[in-house]
């Protein structure tokens, strides 16, 4: 029996079956499904790169970035360069929150590389972090170059960006030149190829230390809108950082290195009976530190210390007036019964 016009009636079994078959080709990380953009505007540029004589001397071969991979061929096999800007399966995205890596393979022969982005869409790539990768050459056959990518001081959140990516032999080839810049009209092999990527909206990143940062590092690198929670082991804060709230553990740690300043609303410390969050600092912070002591109910006592090592219980209690007291230097701990309103 044929599938072909009823594959909604395959079962399960058989759409995973498919599904692995066709694993490692382009149709699994197809978009297809994905609604077209009816605000897509195709980024527009001020030049282009020239265009080598037909050859299969060199090209670049794929380029991978965030799951996406476009697949093509030498200069001769592709026709040329590619401006791939429009094409709607050819969009890359990215999440400017986390790294991101661009994989480009290059063909035969040895080779150099140029990336360009123009992050602020004026048509030109000589802006703040635009040019992210250049070598005039080194690069084997058939190889791929990872790039992580640079980004700018302003971020085009929710728009697309024009990449360029242009290669040719190494210039150390007779008569081939240095690719300059992402205007380079020199091409004698090598070929130009223009994608689109769409860069997604940037929102509140959560910033997780459990033992290693989870999705990435916030130090020096998270924003006043930005949340870290610190679950378990010790988090340290070597650079200078911006974020909304820090939340530390029972049992866990943070640490600020001297010379670093933390920026941020409020840190709250927790605790239960047994464990104690802890927080160190060398440098500066600025904002409200909450201590909150965890002081359990009716049955068992919590024996409380002052939080700050070292710190008077004097000092502790001048700076907790609102705790219940029966002398200046006595403070109590009690279940507070909100219906009577009292201890
Ligand atoms: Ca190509
Ligand atoms: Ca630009
Ligand atoms: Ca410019």
């Amino acid at each position: 029996m044929s599938y072909y016009y009823c594959s909604d009636r395959l079962t399960n079994d058989q759409k995973t079956r498919a599904r692995v078959s066709m694993e490692g080709t382009t149709i699994v990380s197809s978009i297809g499904s994905v609604p077209i953009d009816t605000n897509f505007v195709a980024p527009m540029s001020v030049c282009s790169t020239n265009t080598a004589n037909a050859n299969n001397y060199a090209g670049i071969m794929s380029v991978e970035l965030s799951g996406i991979s476009n697949a093509s061929s030498t200069n001769g096999n592709d026709g040329g360069n590619i401006d791939g800007i429009a094409g709607c399966s050819n969009t890359y995205e990215i999440d400017t929150s986390i790294s991101n890596t661009l994989n480009v393979e290059v063909g035969p022969n040895l080779n150099q590389l140029g990336v360009w982005i123009d992050w602020n869409n004026d048509g030109d790539f000589d802006d703040d972090s635009e040019q992210q990768y250049l070598v005039s050459g080194g690069i084997l056959e058939n190889s791929i170059t990872p790039i992580v990518l640079d980004y700018p001081t302003i971020i085009p959140y929710d728009n697309y960006v024009r990449i360029r990516i242009i290669n040719d032999l190494d210039s150390g080839y007779g008569g081939v030149s240095a690719i300059s810049d992402a205007c380079y009209n020199s091409l004698v092999y090598g070929q130009s190829e223009d994608y689109a990527i769409y860069v997604m909206p940037g929102g509140a990143t959560t910033y997780t230390y459990n033992n290693g940062w989870l999705p990435n590092s916030p130090v020096g690198a998270s924003t006043s809108a930005d949340t870290i929670i610190i679950d378990a082991g010790t988090a340290n804060i070597s650079a200078s950082t911006d974020c909304n709230t820090i939340t530390v553990n029972p049992g866990a740690a943070l640490t600020i290195d001297s010379g670093v300043t933390l920026t941020t609303t409020t840190i709250d410390l927790n605790s239960t009976s047994q464990l104690f969050s802890s927080l160190i600092s060398d440098g500066t912070i600025t904002g409200v530190v909450n201590y909150n002591r965890f002081t359990s109910q009716i049955g068992t006592n919590d024996l409380i210390s002052a939080p700050v090592s070292g710190q008077q219980f004097t000092a502790f209690a001048a700076l907790n007036a609102n705790l219940a007291a029966s002398a200046t230097t006595i403070r109590a701990f009690a279940p507070y019964n909100t219906a009577a309103g009292a201890y």
